[in-house]
């Protein structure tokens, strides 16, 4: 692996095709947020002013949440099983940002494994790179971050301006999702450095801010107040769960998604130390959402449970279930868990 941004930006900007007709496919993970596109966007959209073809390889349309960002549909491919040919054939390098390996790729997997080329920029700590030449740092708080310092190198190289307004922006919504708006572990000093020359660019935080973190809508806020209302505490408060049923869903016509974020109110009661969030699927499917705080180990909690995630973040699912016994369950198994760790 290439010890600095440097030498790798050196070495990248060498290994790209020499025939221009050659695309150049960058691929983010699949079930896309904001660092993966906006990073994937950004180099894209600076290759194509160096003058060489370059494509977003999804295997979903970019979602509604980050339509804000404007991203041109030229700069994007959506893989399907019919397109899956043409596209390997255009194929002159891949490019894996925030992630490293085709198995995060969701369909995109087999265009990216058939690439001779390969090259990985990403901050996941558990990363396996599936190239040699692959920058990983999993200090860096967001992969948009590492992208900006990698474009920088190659504007000396070139003498070109690739990060203007647009490119800014995209950079700046990848560090604004991961860092969530500047605030969690990960923020570093650099962090804000490197926001600081992005802002100077072009780059609008509030704006961003707004459609990243608080843009909301009727079916979502009608759905919050329920679910908050049927909240339920355990063991003197240290344990919150609330229950969203498909019946509540149709009621407040919430959109996919506007469950997201009922845990983290929960788990920020001041005497919780672990929130659930029980929700019925379309497909009769109980999912468990789970965020605790020290003292409770989500991870290992989610395992007990047949799931899996981070120390503060994890979920865990049942099946063939009522809701309320599957609820009772939950809660049950969370106070004994407390009562032993
Ligand atoms: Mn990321």
């Amino acid at each position: 692996m290439p010890e600095n941004m440097n030498e790798f930006a050196a070495k990248v900007l060498a290994y790209l095709p020499s025939d221009k007709d050659k695309e150049i496919q960058i691929f983010p993970h699949a079930r896309v947020d904001g660092d993966c596109v906006g990073t994937a966007v950004a180099l894209a959209s600076s290759l194509i002013k160096m003058g060489y073809r370059a494509k977003v390889i999804v295997d979903w349309p970019i979602p509604g949440n980050l339509s804000f960002l404007n991203v041109p549909q030229n700069l994007v491919t959506i893989v399907r099983d019919s397109n899956e040919k043409e596209i390997m054939g255009r194929q002159g390098l891949a490019f894996a940002v925030d992630c490293s390996e085709g198995s995060r790729m969701g369909k995109a997997q087999p265009v990216f494994d058939s690439a001779e080329k390969k090259v990985v920029l990403d901050h996941h700590v558990s990363s396996s790179p599936a190239s040699e030449l692959s920058y990983v740092d999993g200090k860096s708080a967001s992969c948009a971050e590492l992208m900006y310092l990698f474009l920088r190198q190659w504007e000396e190289a070139t003498k070109l301006t690739l990060v203007e307004r647009f490119e800014a922006n995209c950079l700046m919504v990848g560090i604004q999702s991961d860092s969530g708006r500047f605030s969690y572990e990960n923020t570093r000093p650099s962090t804000f450095r490197t926001a600081a020359e992005l802002m100077e660019r072009g780059a609008n935080v509030t704006d961003n801010a707004y459609h990243l973190f608080d843009e909301t809508c009727e079916g979502k806020v009608r759905l919050h107040a329920l679910a908050l209302s049927g909240m339920k505490l355990y063991a003197e408060g240290r344990i919150a769960v609330t229950k969203i049923t498909k019946k509540m869903m149709d009621e407040t016509q919430a959109p996919e998604g506007a469950a997201d974020g009922i845990v983290n109110v929960l788990r920020d009661i001041d005497t919780v130390l672990a929130s659930f969030v029980i929700r019925e699927t379309e497909s009769n499917e109980l999912r468990v959402n789970c965020r605790t705080k020290v003292g409770f180990d989500a991870a290992e909690f989610a395992q007990i449970m047949g799931g899996g995630g981070h120390h503060r973040a994890a979920g865990f699912s049942g099946k063939n279930m009522d809701i309320d016994a599957f609820a009772e369950k939950v809660v049950a198994e969370a106070c004994a868990f407390l009562e032993r760790t």
